[in-house]
């Protein structure tokens, strides 16, 4: 998983309150109201033309870069100017302009962050940056490493691989909730996991450059990501299970030295466990599965969705190893409700549409509790779109037989509400959208972010929106 999915994830399982905090007990109860999105939208008003809210690439003169990142720990994502595609002024240069959000706007005027130098013109004008392609040139990626739940700028090289940076140490400009500090604090990163220098929090697939595939998630419940080395590499594509995680704990200000050895199952562990999960069957024995935190302490879990031979019995039955903070207890089963959709709950990992027929399903919090919920969305390459979401509430110790139904707004559109953000102008009549928390109540809000047609306001001075609740008249 990158930095940046962790900072945007608002619908993530894993972000919200300190961990001490227990689960809402009214979002919890399923039973006080009829949740969904709101039938009736309002209108969120825009301090500049905000085409949409991911995905943004340059297109145009006049152009700018923006996201919508919570930069100040309250969740309520701010509207974040990161760079001028015609390079005309300090924005992406030494300043990027974040609008607060307050729950109902943004703000009109932005306040101004001042970027770290670095030596290089607009180094910070983009969220990541992963290739050396200039001198001087630095690599890095917006994400919270020390686990105040503010995201910092971190630094894994200078390109130059002179000095410890980008050999034995990242640099990370802590964000202070009104800006970045002007000196990094030199984050101690094992040399040994990154022997050609360090490039990227994640590697995904061996021969990318030359080292072992690892990645950085939390996995004690502190919010501090730890440096997990999850499969070794023996040659291009070439995954070597190891039997175990490699862990380098989160200090707060570097990784630990020397890392623990993660035991994982053996009972049920396919080729193993070389990754955090996914909606993969690329091997055999595979299995699909995934690391995350099911049962609302923080801690992720492995939960086995399927073995990947599509036995029908994995719509009955999952197997739950329960993460502990320093390793996984025994499976136990953990029971999917009942579906009309046969084979709809082997695949509940964020996936692409691959099949005819699929379904497309997600595991996220719906209800603002934390606990991830399971999402029927939709038909995958049909023609129709649907008319709710089926949303199975997580009730802490199973998912609920019988779904909430999420009613959606009318489209004409096939496919519209199959996913959580359509990125694409098809024609005049099409509307980007987002489902993503805007106001910070940890429920998800359906915003629509675009409209196709040039003379529709919604994009150049508002947003619609309807916010996620009690739908309750
Ligand atoms: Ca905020
Ligand atoms: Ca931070
Ligand atoms: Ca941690
Ligand atoms: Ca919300």
């Amino acid at each position: 998983m990158r930095l940046i999915i962790a900072v945007l994830g608002a619908l993530s399982a894993c972000g919200g309150d300190p961990p001490a905090a227990a689960p809402a007990p009214a979002a919890d109860s399923g039973s006080a109201c009829t949740r969904g999105f709101a039938t009736t939208a309002i209108d969120w008003a825009l301090p500049v033309p905000a085409r949409a809210t991911l995905d943004n690439t340059c297109s145009g003169e006049g152009d700018e870069l923006m996201r919508l990142i919570d930069m100040d720990g309250d969740r309520a994502p701010e509207l974040v100017r990161i760079f001028d595609c015609d390079r005309a002024g300090p924005l992406g240069d030494t300043e990027w302009w974040v609008h607060k959000n307050d729950g109902g706007s943004f703000s009109p005027a932005p306040e101004v962050w001042v970027l770290p130098q670095t030596g290089q013109d607009y180094a910070f004008g983009a969220l990541r940056d992963g290739a050396c392609e200039s001198s001087p040139d630095i690599l890095f990626e917006l994400g919270d490493l020390d686990g105040d739940l503010l995201p910092d700028l971190v630094v894994f090289s200078d390109c130059t691989l002179e000095g410890a940076l980008g050999t034995s140490e990242w640099a990370v400009y802590r964000n202070t909730g009104a800006g970045f500090a002007a000196d990094p604090i030199p984050w101690s990163a094992p040399a040994a996991l990154a022997p050609d220098g360090w490039r990227t929090a994640e590697q995904e697939q061996c021969g990318r450059f030359n080292a072992d595939l690892f990645t950085v998630r939390d996995l004690d419940g502190d919010r501090a990501p730890e440096l997990i080395r999850t499969a070794g590499c023996v040659g291009e594509g070439q995954v070597e299970a190891l039997g175990r995680w490699d862990v380098w704990r989160n200090t707060t200000t570097g990784f630990a030295a020397e890392p623990e050895a993660w035991p994982l199952p053996t009972d049920h562990g396919g080729d193993g466990w070389p990754g955090l999960g996914g909606n993969l069957c690329e091997r055999e024995p595979d299995h699909l599965y995934g690391t995350l935190d099911l049962t609302g302490d923080l801690i992720p879990d492995l939960v086995v969705s399927s073995s990947c031979d599509r036995e029908p019995i994995w719509d009955e039955r999952w197997l739950l190893y329960v993460g502990t903070g320093d390793g996984f207890e025994p499976a136990v089963d953990w029971r999917p409700p009942p579906t009309h959709v046969p084979g709809a709950w082997q695949r509940p990992f964020p996936t692409e549409c691959t099949v005819p027929n699929d379904r497309k399903t997600l595991l996220t919090d719906l209800t603002g509790d934390r606990l991830p919920d399971l999402v029927l969305l939709g038909a995958c390459l049909g023609d129709r779109t649907p008319a709710a979401w089926e949303v199975h509430v997580n009730q802490g110790g199973g998912f609920s037989a019988e779904p909430e139904m999420w009613w959606l707004p009318d489209d004409d559109e096939p496919m519209t509400w199959s996913t959580l953000h359509d990125p694409r102008c098809d024609d005049a009549d099409d509307t980007l959208m987002e489902v993503l928390d805007l106001d910070g109540d940890r429920l998800p809000d359906l915003i629509e972010t675009y409209g196709c047609d040039p003379d529709d306001p919604i994009g150049r001075d508002r947003w619609r929106v309807r916010l996620g609740g009690c739908i309750d008249p």
